[in-house]
């Protein structure tokens, strides 16, 4: 066999290299990166996988009897078109909406990771298109990934990106920390990825040099598993979505054994006597001591006291995994952890306080670039009205309907045709069953998707995209090292199109084309956006290679900022000359703002809040539907790595012996997990690294509806999104809480239905 020539390339998992040898496309890590993802190996499968999507389509009854609502999505056929009918079609849709709705009839909102190149960004071309070609869409606001943190961080600390970017680094870690409180863990499997891409994967090497130097790693939370073992580290099995109970108990015994930093409180902090008369239960007449606190989250009383002791006085760090605050009230641990930190009196100090998500994501604990990087200018939306993200069921079934958000009473619009590229609101929105309803009632759903997700397969209008593979793009971010010069390494799959020329021949339709493309193809985009860091690199004096240098390089080595700590490195450095940019200026403890606000969901210091979902009755056992260690969210699902991990086609939930036991389920037996909302497939894996009443199965196996034509289908290849409860984290943030659903599990002892959920709809 030839040695294949290798070409660079990037993704959100990792930086690579790739080509051909013979028929098999042949993908190597690049040289540098100390711990390359095995995500990467989904590639080679998946590039001419039976899943890509070959042509446009367009649903039947969509053709027959045109737009308007309709349940019949997800379940008639789709009919192939040529280019130019699907396109005409489309525009003249886009039109129509436009004219009797205006584009507040348009929601162009499109979450979703797309792919790592800068340019062929979906969600940028697309919001770009919907603004310059239509005149604007409605929006959303937020991420699936921290819609909790999104919203109150800014209230408490400062704005999300600088606090959680820019912020503790893994280097300050290694030197300095001597004991990290990790709630939620920080699991290499969500390290492992990063919008834009990651070409070193430092978190393990980090967590194994500073465990080497005597820096004491605490993990708590259901899954043992959560910190990787180079950690070394106590694992406190906790009770899922209880943090914010065991942090109270900590604070409380800090406070009461006067081992918090009365000095910090007073000098960088507001709302310290507030939260304080709530802790000690001055204000309600329940103390939140270690006894209260073990009795919901079932750290024993004595352990909480012990681990409060041990972290008071040395260097000590609060990290949270974004999971904690994708559930019921997931605002309240969020602020719980910075109150812990800044009662600790480490918020500020190298290594210490509180890093927000670090190790949810390859962004976080890395030092900042210090030019610009790549991004598509997206014009501008005047469409005021927005959903926070995951709310879009909520939206499309109650146009009209008031809704609290932020401290705003706003009102759902009147959507009539959705347009997504880029994203798989069936993979990451929660009660699937409800989304399909909510999907049934616009006039027209459009997809740009390389492959038949089960969003593709709900379309009225199916355009083919190509995957990241077809096309050259650069790899950039603002927190790692190198751009990458993405270079083409497929011709693009039967009939698919870059969603840019797709976006350029829709411009052309409604006479916009010179505006959207401004007379460049994909190449001239490129070269564009790469001038921006050029020049920032001319102008330090740098080296600043032309474009075709680049190019031919493959890649350039960015120069980074130094490890300052960020606005709260220089708040702690000095509160009067940079002070926070929060209402006070402070780390706010009580915050005045979220207090006058009124929402019972969301009082104005932490609090805790029984929850409506939890296990009990017909429903047991917590569900922790947490991100795939096998591929990135629902991506490229059908690729090697991600299809080997699973067990008789069926993605694995583990369950502790104990409650397998109990139900007669054995290792590798196919089971059900149910509730009220729905019902899904998976195999059995028996596991003593998460708590007993716990089962865990990881998002991202595509939705497949054993037969489609049900209200409630069973999904018969194990997507936990079937199960999860569509309600929002508060009327604060109305984040995503899929993290957390009480359902039951049995053996299932039917016939196995076959797993069809990578096969193309027959056209
Ligand atoms: P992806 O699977 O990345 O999931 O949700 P998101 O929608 O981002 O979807 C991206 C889609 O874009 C894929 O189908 C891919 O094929 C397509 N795509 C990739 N590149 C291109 C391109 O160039 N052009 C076009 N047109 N398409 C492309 C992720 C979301 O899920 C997130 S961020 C989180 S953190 C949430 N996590 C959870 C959770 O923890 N628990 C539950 N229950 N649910 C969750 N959902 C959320």
């Amino acid at each position: 066999m030839d040695v294949p020539d290798l070409k660079p390339h990037s993704s959100h998992w990792g930086v690579f290299r790739a080509g051909w040898q013979g028929d098999t496309l042949v993908v190597e890590p690049h040289p540098s990166d100390p711990d390359p993802s095995a995500i990467l190996q989904n590639f080679p499968e998946a590039v001419r996988h039976r899943a890509r999507i070959a042509q446009p389509m367009v649903r039947r009854g969509w053709l027959e009897h045109g737009p308007g609502p309709t349940d019949r999505r997800g379940r008639d056929e789709l009919v192939p078109v040529s280019w130019d009918r699907a396109l005409d079609l489309l525009a003249g849709e886009l039109r129509r909406v436009r004219d009797a709705h205006g584009v507040e009839g348009i929601f162009g909102g499109s979450y979703g990771w797309s792919s790592a190149g800068r340019f062929h960004h979906a969600q940028s071309q697309v919001h770009r298109f919907l603004n310059i070609a239509v005149g604007g869409y409605v929006r959303s606001v937020n991420s699936y990934s921290a819609g909790a943190a999104n919203v109150i961080l800014p209230h408490i600390l400062g704005p999300f990106e600088p606090v959680t970017r820019h912020s503790v680094t893994w280097e300050a870690i290694v030197q300095h920390t001597g004991l990290v409180l990790a709630f939620g863990g920080m699991a290499v499997r969500n390290s492992a990825v990063g919008g834009g891409g990651v070409s070193r994967h430092v978190e393990r090497g980090a967590m194994r040099e500073a465990a080497a130097r005597g820096c004491r790693f605490l993990l708590f939370g259901p899954l043992r598993d959560d910190l990787p073992q180079e950690a070394g580290a106590e694992w406190v099995p906790l009770s899922p979505g209880t943090d914010t109970a065991l942090m109270l108990g900590l604070a409380h015994t800090l406070a009461t054994e006067g081992l918090h930093d009365r000095a910090f409180l007073d000098r960088f902090c507001v709302g310290y006597p507030e939260f304080e008369d709530y802790l000690l239960g001055r204000t309600d007449g329940v103390a939140k001591d270690a006894a209260w606190a073990s009795a919901i989250c079932g750290v024993p009383a004595d352990q909480i006291m012990a681990i409060a002791r041990q972290a008071a006085g040395q260097r000590v760090l609060v990290t949270m995994a974004h999971s904690l605050q994708r559930a019921e009230h997931g605002e309240q641990p969020v602020w719980m952890g910075m109150v812990l930190a800044a009662m600790l009196g480490q918020i500020g100090l190298p290594g210490g306080g509180f890093n927000y998500a670090l190790g949810s994501i390859a962004h976080y604990g890395k030092r900042m670039v210090a030019v610009p990087v790549a991004g598509l200018p997206q014009g501008r939306n005047p469409v005021r009205a927005f959903i926070p993200v995951a709310r879009i069921s909520d939206m499309l079934l109650n146009p009209g309907a008031p809704f609290d958000y932020n401290g705003q009473a706003l009102t759902y619009p009147d959507v009539k045709l959705v347009y997504w590229a880029g994203g798989n609101p069936f993979h990451h929105h929660q009660d699937l069953n409800r989304l399909r309803e909510a999907f049934a009632k616009v006039d027209t759903l459009v997809v740009h998707e390389s492959a038949w997700t089960a969003t593709a397969r709900h379309a009225d209008i199916v355009l083919p995209a190509t995957m990241t593979l077809e096309r050259e793009d650069i790899g950039a971010t603002t927190t790692d090292p190198l751009m990458v010069a993405m270079h083409r390494l497929a011709p693009p799959f039967a009939e698919a199109r870059d969603d840019y020329d797709i976006f350029a021949a829709l411009a052309e339709r409604l006479g916009k084309r010179e505006e959207f493309t401004e007379g460049r193809d994909a190449r001239g985009w490129i070269e564009h956006l790469y001038e921006r860091t050029r020049a920032a690199l001319a102008e330090k004096n740098l080296p600043a290679p032309d474009f075709e240098t680049f190019w031919q390089q493959g890649e350039l080595e960015m120069p980074l900022e130094e490890d300052t700590g960020g606005i709260v490195g220089a708040f702690r450095r000095d509160p009067e000359a940079a002070p926070l940019p929060t209402p006070s200026g402070k780390v706010e403890i009580a915050s005045a703002t979220i207090a006058a606000f009124g929402y019972d969901d969301c009082p104005g210091h932490p609090t805790w809040m029984d929850r409506v979902e939890v296990p009990g009755g017909e429903a047991p056992l917590w569900l922790v539907a947490n991100q795939p260690a096998t591929r990135l969210h629902s991506q490229l699902d059908f690729g090697g790595t991600s299809a080997g991990s699973k067990h008789r086609g069926r993605e694995v939930m583990r369950i502790h012996p104990t409650d397998a036991g109990a139900r007669g389920v054995a290792e590798g037996d196919i089971v059900r997990l149910f509730n009220q909302r729905g019902a899904c497939l998976a195999a059995a894996a028996l596991s003593e690294d998460l708590m007993p009443g716990v089962v865990q199965l990881p998002t991202g196996a595509w939705y497949d509806p054993a037969d489609a034509e049900d209200a409630k289908p069973l999904c018969v290849h194990g997507n936990p999104n079937v199960l999860t409860r569509d309600a929002g984290t508060s009327r604060l943030s109305q984040g995503c809480t899929g993290q957390l659903t009480a359902v039951q599990v049995e053996r299932f002892t039917g016939n196995l239905p076959p797993v069809k959920a990578w096969d193309p709809p027959v056209g």
